[in-house]
């Protein structure tokens, strides 16, 4: 599970801390030659997590603790993936299987193998209609309500500062975008926004999402109901960050031409999106292919997991749905898979050329506001097409920061604020009730120059 992506220099180059890039500046005619390298030229990526890392994004898969003893299973896993999702173990039926008497070490046992390996880890899942311990199931009521917060709270802490993301709710919607009947939807319509409040009182560390199957087509209704829900929390402040599109193109159902459309729709309400489950019936090349290029076309489309490592190991394993034989061959959709994340960051972002403007971004800015507010910005990760900055606003809890990007440079994303937009490049954000820190995705387009920012208070 290598952590060093075989990155082209050029490549590597935009990496490069902002220091080391300072220094690099003054080289920069000299190393011109390297830099304007075609995209096509470059050294490919081995393996899907390495090829992924390219782009700043991550491959992963679901593993189950009882494999974790097979070395043809532990190695091909150990090679390929870095994002790990334990398929099982951090269920509610698995921690909690008496009221109050939680039990890690099957979730535990994967945290620790997937980290010994380089891997982050997805928490998968605190409440959900299914897998549920039997002391839950006949539960009701606010006797149901205490026992998820509890459940969410004990949970979360255990993990405390250590999952990259966790699946808070799962699976809450029919097909028809009406909240699905469970025991939890009885508790009244609420639950998964106080489920969402207790996990990040729980754990500020880790990104919240909410993750679902047949929300992939962007003209279904089950889409549209998740969508309207988090376009909702992000609205008043419920704390959300992501959305997993489970992306199950198995019994019967298939890659939908409008994904990258569903996909791009999310991340513009401020969250991250995922494919978090993927498989795909005898392993289509052309809708793995598909599916890959749709989340390396949107800038906010963090990463792919596969649900399971071989066909083998699949919960569908009639349908040979996997990136691997049962023998841990390569299929030939690894192949495509591979091809699409190598190919840099789709079609819409990739630069032909190497900018030949500033080689770092400008002095950050701290600007008074016209009220008593500041807004300094920071430096975040940086991809060859895209740069993130982090946004802090102190002075005032009611502020209103303008942002202007430099044409062509746009917005591709925000977090953690209320946005409207007067023009392609100019930004108007208040708080979303989630405090003072946000941050934004900037599609350079060859102008690296950052964006301007005034606050103001109201
Ligand atoms: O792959 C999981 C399988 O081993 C379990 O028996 C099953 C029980 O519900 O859950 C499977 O994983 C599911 C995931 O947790 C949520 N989305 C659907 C997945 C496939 O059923």
């Amino acid at each position: 599970m290598t952590t060093t992506p075989t990155t082209p220099p050029h490549k590597r180059w935009w990496r490069t801390p902002t220091s080391r890039l300072l220094t690099a500046a003054a080289t920069l005619t000299a190393t011109a030659a390297v830099l304007i390298t075609a995209p096509g030229a470059d050294a490919a990526a081995g393996t899907l997590g390495a090829a992924a890392a390219q782009t700043g994004r991550y491959f992963g898969t679901a593993i189950a603790a009882g494999k974790l003893g097979n070395t043809a299973y532990t190695t091909l896993a150990a090679r390929e993936f870095n994002m790990v999702t334990p398929e099982n173990e951090m269920k509610p039926d698995a921690t909690e299987p008496n009221q109050n008497q939680f039990t890690f070490s099957a979730g535990d046992q994967i945290y620790n193998w997937a980290t010994s390996h380089g891997a982050q880890v997805r928490g998968h899942t605190l409440a959900w209609h299914a897998q549920q311990p039997g002391w839950m199931q006949n539960m009701g009521g606010s006797t149901l309500r205490n026992a998820m917060i509890n459940h969410i709270q004990k949970v979360m802490t255990h993990y405390q500062g250590k999952l990259a993301y966790w699946d808070v709710v799962n699976e809450a919607f029919n097909e028809d975008g009406s909240r699905r009947s469970s025991n939890l939807q009885s508790t009244g319509n609420d639950w998964i926004e106080v489920a969402f409040k207790t996990a990040r009182a729980a754990d500020p560390t880790t990104k919240l999402c909410y993750n679902d199957y047949n929300i992939d087509n962007w003209n279904y209704a089950k889409t549209q109901g998740v969508y309207t829900m988090i376009r909702d929390f992000k609205s008043r402040g419920v704390p959300i960050d992501c959305v997993g599109l489970q992306a199950h193109f198995t019994g019967g159902s298939s890659v939908p031409s409008n994904l990258q459309t569903t996909i791009s729709s999310f991340a513009a309400l401020g969250v991250d999106v995922a494919l978090t489950e993927v498989d795909v019936t005898n392993a289509s090349t052309t809708q793995y292919a598909a599916l890959t290029q749709a989340c390396m076309n949107v800038a906010r489309c963090v990463g792919i997991t596969v649900w399971g490592v071989r066909d083998s190991d699949s919960w569908r394993s009639g349908e040979n749905p996997l990136l691997f034989d049962g023998n841990g061959n390569k299929k030939s959709a690894y192949n495509s898979v591979l091809n699409v994340l190598n190919s840099g960051g789709g079609t819409t972002t990739t630069p032909t050329t190497t900018p030949t403007g500033p080689t770092t971004p400008t002095t950050p800015t701290t600007t008074p506001g016209s009220g008593n507010c500041t807004a300094t910005l920071s430096a975040g990760q940086t991809w060859n097409d895209r740069y993130n900055l982090n946004v802090s606003v102190n002075g005032s809890s009611t502020w209103t920061v303008t942002m202007t990007v430099p044409s062509p440079a746009k917005i591709s994303a925000t977090w953690n604020i209320n946005a409207t937009w007067p023009s392609s490049q100019v930004l108007v954000a208040t708080p979303n009730g989630n405090g003072n820190n946000w941050g934004v995705t900037i599609q350079h387009n060859g102008n690296w120059n950052w964006p301007s920012v005034s606050c103001s208070t109201s």
